[in-house]
């Protein structure tokens, strides 16, 4: 941890938050994902928050993810930096466990999202009836024996439902599957290696692809979703948000664009949808890549990168910002 303060006056009537910086980029091969949480920060994430009025905010600063790791021989398949990521996924699991343990929403900031398979199994250590929304343009569900390019943030998903054991892989000893397939559903899929819809097939995992939401709009979509992972509507919440489910056009600032992606208001229903079942306790918002801005410029200091933007206005609506509140709305609709 680099920094730790408290921004805000200790009230009873805020909850607890805690941000946590996990600018892991070794998951994938474009560096700049590492720099998200800080360029956050630098652009109001604190105070956005703190205006909303509900929230204790803490900051934990950013995981430190270096460490001299002695060279891997070849495992079975492939996973890149395979000793470095289970150091961090371990390094992350730990501070979110112990964040949620405390009782505070856990904001994790990526990093690629191969972060998430830490911060979700930390979250799970410490929650064990955690049921999560996974937003996505991909699945995230390959395997080492899967995958076409060996890139861990390829294979959260996977390896947190177990898909494959990620514990037999040099580094992650200690590493278990605790998410059961029906708590997971992916939303906003638009790119499936074609083993990886076969896996998610057999596992029975639910993806809402982008079909689903041009078929029977976003509000439906997140309804079936929640329905999915949490059927009795007793189970605490995650949300895990990869900005690549944006499209391109309004979140470039990324490593593995696919066209076709969620518009603005869709990116924000499921934020809104997640906060409004009163049982989001954790998020993660990955793969903002700031050195990929549309530009090509690095000077985030004379014009705001966009996707950074879009990605702390996300995070301000899972937090409980809302146009105007909708209870008697509501009831003249239904
Ligand atoms: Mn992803």
């Amino acid at each position: 941890m680099t920094s730790v303060s408290n921004t805000s006056n200790q009230s009873p009537l805020l909850r607890p938050l805690t941000i946590l910086g996990a600018g892991l980029s070794i998951g994938q091969p474009h560096p700049g994902v590492e720099s998200a949480p800080e360029t956050m920060r630098r652009h109001g994430l604190l105070s956005v928050i703190e205006k909303l009025s509900s929230w204790q905010v803490n900051d934990a600063g950013d995981l430190d993810f270096d460490k001299e790791l002695p060279v891997c021989s070849l495992t079975p398949g492939q996973i890149n930096n395979v000793l470095e990521a289970a150091y961090a996924t371990r390094k992350i699991a730990d501070a979110t466990e112990a964040i949620a343990k405390r009782g505070d929403f856990c904001l994790t900031l990526g990093g690629d999202h191969s972060m998430a398979a830490g911060s979700i199994y930390g979250l799970l250590k410490a929650i064990p009836d955690l049921s999560v929304i996974w937003v996505d343009a991909h699945g995230d569900f390959n395997t080492p024996l899967t995958t076409p390019s060996g890139n861990f943030h390829g294979m959260p998903v996977a390896a947190l439902t177990g898909v494959f054991d990620l514990s037999a892989y040099p580094g992650f000893e200690y590493y278990q599957a605790l998410l059961p397939p029906e708590r997971i559903a992916l939303v906003g899929v638009r790119s499936l290696d074609r083993e990886e819809l076969e896996l998610l097939q057999q596992k029975g995992i639910l993806v809402f692809t982008m079909s689903e939401i041009d078929r029977y709009g976003i509000g439906k979509v997140m309804t079936a979703a929640l329905k999915r992972v949490n059927p009795m509507g007793v189970n605490r919440l995650h949300l895990s948000f990869d900005i690549d489910a944006l499209d391109p056009a309004i979140a470039p600032s990324t490593g593995t664009k696919v066209p076709g992606g969620l518009t603005y208001r869709e990116a924000h229903y499921i934020a809104e949808a997640m906060a409004e079942t009163g049982m989001l306790v954790s998020m993660d918002v990955v793969e903002v890549n700031p050195a990929l801005r549309p530009d090509g410029s690095f000077d985030d200091t004379t014009t705001a990168d966009p996707t950074v933007l879009m990605a702390i206005e996300l995070i301000e609506s899972a937090l409980g910002k809302r146009i105007a509140p909708s209870l008697l709305i509501e009831d003249l609709i239904q």
